[in-house]
């Protein structure tokens, strides 16, 4: 069987959400590390031109958005907690809410040199300097709420509140981890561990549970080269489609894109329809055949 790809870089949240899902289910997995703005021109051949982090690849099978990494990752280690739909409809939401709102909440309340600085170091002025117009570029053709500093960090605030009463069990929504906790922790990772802000520090269980989380660890990985990965997707042919489901665009060229920020699309055959998915064929020329999959909510489908 083909190995589990996740191309990722170190200092994104949504990489730690699902780096530390692979150690919480104990997965071999490979790394292709990826830089933290595009071109990205062996991850661009796979995906077809969505272009956030993190993108999981299984062979020819490219997975966008943490939510379907998260399902595969439940499938393969028999771990459907790490599946959205496998949980309550009040995980759901909260999961919703955190990867959305609170991310970009988290964000903008830690806005400022601090994370800059950090990537100088970690890479080159000039990198940090393109990574800061990229970011405002995603910023000005994004369609989410705006939100200002203070609103942002009154946000921020409410959310460790609750966080801290939910933490009077070991894990937020029982005994043992689910979803909603990789979700939470990959925002908070960034404002406690990696922009260093002490906004999180006077809450005591929850930084306690940041620890227990950060305990579970990446898991076994080993570095890969992005041609590697592209060499792993050329060997492979998709995977069977099990249910293609039933919907007036099958068939046809697609443009799927997120609705939020980062709207890249990817352009393709719509070939399997199913409740929380989509996916469509690219036929690449250096790569043969390629299936992408993205969820259907949270983003649009055109007829092209
Ligand atoms: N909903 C997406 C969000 C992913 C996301 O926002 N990733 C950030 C990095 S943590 C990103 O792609 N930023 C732009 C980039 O890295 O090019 C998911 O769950 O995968």
């Amino acid at each position: 069987m083909s190995e589990f790809i996740l191309h990722q870089y170190q200092l994104s949240p949504f990489s730690e959400k699902v780096r530390l899902m692979l150690g919480y289910a104990g997965l071999d997995w490979r790394a292709v590390t990826v830089g933290e703005v595009p071109p990205r021109p062996a991850l661009e051949m796979l995906t077809g031109g969505y272009r956030r982090i993190p993108v999981a690849q299984i062979g020819a099978d490219v997975f966008c958005d943490t939510r379907l990494i998260a399902r595969e990752i439940a499938q393969l280690a028999n771990r459907p907690e790490l599946a959205l739909e496998n949980n309550s409809d009040e995980v759901q939401a909260f999961v919703r809410e955190t990867d959305l709102e609170m991310f970009l909440a988290c964000i903008i309340a830690t806005s400022g040199p601090g994370m800059l600085v950090k990537l100088a170091r970690n890479t080159s002025i000039r990198n940090t300097l393109r990574f800061l117009k990229d970011r405002v570029g995603i910023g000005r053709n994004a369609r989410v709420p705006s939100m200002s500093l203070g609103q942002a960090r009154e946000k921020l605030q409410a959310h460790l509140e609750r966080l801290e009463k939910m933490l009077e069990q070991e894990f937020l929504f029982g005994s043992t981890p689910c979803i909603a906790d990789f979700s939470a922790y990959h925002s908070l990772w960034y404002v406690r561990d990696l922009t260093g802000k002490p906004l999180v520090q006077p809450f005591e269980r929850v930084n306690a549970w940041m620890d227990r989380m950060k305990a579970f660890g990446h898991g076994n990985l080993s570095e890969m080269t992005a041609d590697q990965a592209l060499e792993e997707a050329r060997k492979a042919e998709p995977r069977a489609i099990g249910q293609q489901g039933s919907d007036p665009l099958l068939g046809r060229t697609v443009s799927i894109a997120p609705e939020d920020y980062a709207r890249d699309p990817v352009v393709g055959t719509l070939v399997a329809v199913q409740p929380e998915v989509w996916t469509i064929s690219r036929a690449t020329p250096e790569l043969g055949a390629l299936h992408v999959h993205l969820p259907r909510r949270g983003f649009r489908i055109r007829d092209v």
